[in-house]
Order: structure tokens, then C-alpha cells, then sequence
């Protein structure tokens, strides 16, 4: 991706998932905006933002991290929101036996206490391969990769969702349920 399609990217996941009225605009709680909108709002507050821009991000993105509607009309972020205008009502879904979470080994020690928390964020996101979970750790420091015994959760009754473009969501992961 280049220079200016990976800035469109970082506004766009900024907007969809965390600050959207930091442009003036308000989500529906599925997440979803009229792409008209944004981008009329985008520009009025100095971001340059067309809807060639907008598809290119979106399908150059290595994530699939915006989905645009059906009808064309309109876009959220797939998953990672922490605005509270946002509750989307993600399908229930049964896990792998084992999924993967990525993070750095500074936060090791109070993973191992509390367990996976969501933080500022909605949910835990869990990746389905371990190649996926340590390029997620890396983000913030030395990766180190937990496996998630995700399909024994399920049994005893914690909830699984899979967003849009293929990352795992769930609520927390007590600590009795990962290893390293
Ligand atoms: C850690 C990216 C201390 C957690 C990715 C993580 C993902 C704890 C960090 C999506 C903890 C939160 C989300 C505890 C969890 N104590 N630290 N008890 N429990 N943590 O960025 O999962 O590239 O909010 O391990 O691909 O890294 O942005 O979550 O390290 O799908 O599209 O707290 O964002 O997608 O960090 O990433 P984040 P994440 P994008």
C-alpha cells in the first residue's frame, strides 16, 4: 500500500472506529455511514478524501478492514471499534478448537493475571493462524503469541463472533484458557 492510500487507511480506521466526531458525523450502531457523508465531512475538516480513495483503500487493504455496503452507498470499519456509537450485532459463531492472540511480552505478567481484557476496545480480537496473531503482537513490542483453547470457551459458554474480515472477537479470555 502506498504513502498516501495507508494515510487514507489510518483516517478512515481513526474515524470508523474511534473519534467519528472528530468530523462532525455520527455512526448508525451497526457501524455503517453514508460514504456521501464522510467524505463531504472529511473535506470540510481538511482531509482530503474522495470516493476513488476510499474504494482503493478498501480494496488494497491487507486486512479487509472496511466493508462497503451491498448497495454501495455506504462503509464501517470491520471490527476494532471503540466509540460507543457503535454496537454492531456481530453472528454468533462456533470457534476453532484453538485460536491465537497476538501482544508483546511487557504485558505478559498482567495478562497472566487478569486474563485477555478488552480494554478500550469492544472485544478481545483473536486471530485464526499464529503467523496473523504474532504480525499483531508486533505492534507493540516483542510478539509473543498465546494459543486460546477458543472451542472449550464456547462449550462452557462464552460467546464467539466473527467479524467481517475473518478476526474472531470474544468478550475476555480468563486466564485458565491460554497458554503460551
Ligand atoms: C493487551 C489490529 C495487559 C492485548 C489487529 C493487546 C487486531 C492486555 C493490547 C485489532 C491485557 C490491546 C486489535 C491485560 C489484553 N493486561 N494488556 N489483562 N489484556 N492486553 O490494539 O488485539 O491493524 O487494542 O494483548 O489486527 O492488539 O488496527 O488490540 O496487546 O485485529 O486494523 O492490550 O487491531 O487491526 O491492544 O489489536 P489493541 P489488539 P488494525
Amino acid at each position: 500500500m502506498n504513502k498516501n492510500l495507508e494515510k487514507t487507511s489510518k483516517f478512515l480506521s481513526y474515524i470508523l472506529r474511534h473519534q467519528p466526531e472528530a468530523i462532525g458525523i455520527a455512526l448508525d450502531s451497526n457501524g455503517w455511514i453514508e460514504i456521501e457523508t464522510l467524505i463531504m465531512q472529511a473535506n470540510q475538516h481538511g482531509e482530503y478524501l474522495t470516493r476513488d480513495l476510499i474504494e482503493e483503500v478498501v480494496k488494497t487493504s491487507d486486512k479487509k478492514r472496511f466493508t462497503i455496503s451491498e448497495d454501495g452507498l455506504k462503509i464501517r470499519a470491520a471490527q476494532g471499534h471503540s466509540t460507543k456509537q457503535v454496537e454492531i450485532k456481530y453472528q454468533q459463531q462456533i470457534p476453532p478448537e484453538f485460536l491465537y492472540h497476538g501482544t508483546a511480552t511487557r504485558f505478559i505478567d498482567s495478562i497472566k493475571e487478569q486474563g485477555l481484557i478488552a480494554g478500550d476496545r469492544h472485544y478481545v480480537h483473536l486471530s485464526f493462524d499464529e503467523q496473523t496473531a504474532n504480525a499483531v503482537g508486533k505492534r507493540h513490542g516483542k510478539p509473543i503469541v498465546l494459543k486460546v483453547k477458543a472451542l472449550l470457551m464456547h462449550q462452557q459458554g462464552f460467546k464467539f463472533y466473527l467479524a467481517d474480515n475473518g478476526v474472531w472477537l470474544t468478550h475476555t479470555v480468563p486466564n485458565t484458557f491460554f497458554t503460551f
